[in-house]
């Protein structure tokens, strides 16, 4: 069923504990952890709990929780103290643009300059 966890996801894994992981906020719908390959000072990875594969069929589904991500995406940067530079949030949707993992996540990125357009 949509929102399910997956046996073999394993930001599900992350979710429930059994993967760990440096997890700087919990809400109730979302986890923020630190990316294990940080691109940034700042990187890290706000997820659903839910499993969806996607941001967009997360969008679809559940779109108060896309405002729950990005609220904390904005927490996350105020804690780490990016957010007066300035600070990237990106999903990656689909693998032509770079998803590798199928489970919905927004990345968060800060602490450094960004080009536009992103490779
Ligand atoms: P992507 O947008 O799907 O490419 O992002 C997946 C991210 O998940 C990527 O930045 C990985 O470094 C990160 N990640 C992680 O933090 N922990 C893991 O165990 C695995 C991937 I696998």
């Amino acid at each position: 069923m949509a929102g399910e966890p997956q046996a073999d996801c394993l930001f599900c894994k992350i979710v429930a504990g059994e993967v760990p992981a440096t997890v700087v906020r919990e809400s109730e719908t979302t986890v923020a952890f630190r990316d294990i390959n940080p691109q940034a000072p700042t990187h890290v990875l706000v997820i659903p709990k839910a499993h969806y594969p996607d941001a967009a069929s997360l969008a679809a589904a559940e779109p108060t929780v896309v405002a729950d991500i990005l609220r904390e995406a904005a927490e996350v940067a105020a804690e780490d103290k990016v957010d007066t530079s300035g600070f990237r949030v990106v999903f990656n949707t689909g693998s032509g643009a770079g998803q590798t993992v199928f489970h919905a996540h927004l990345h968060v990125l800060g602490g450094r300059g960004f080009n536009w357009p992103p490779g």
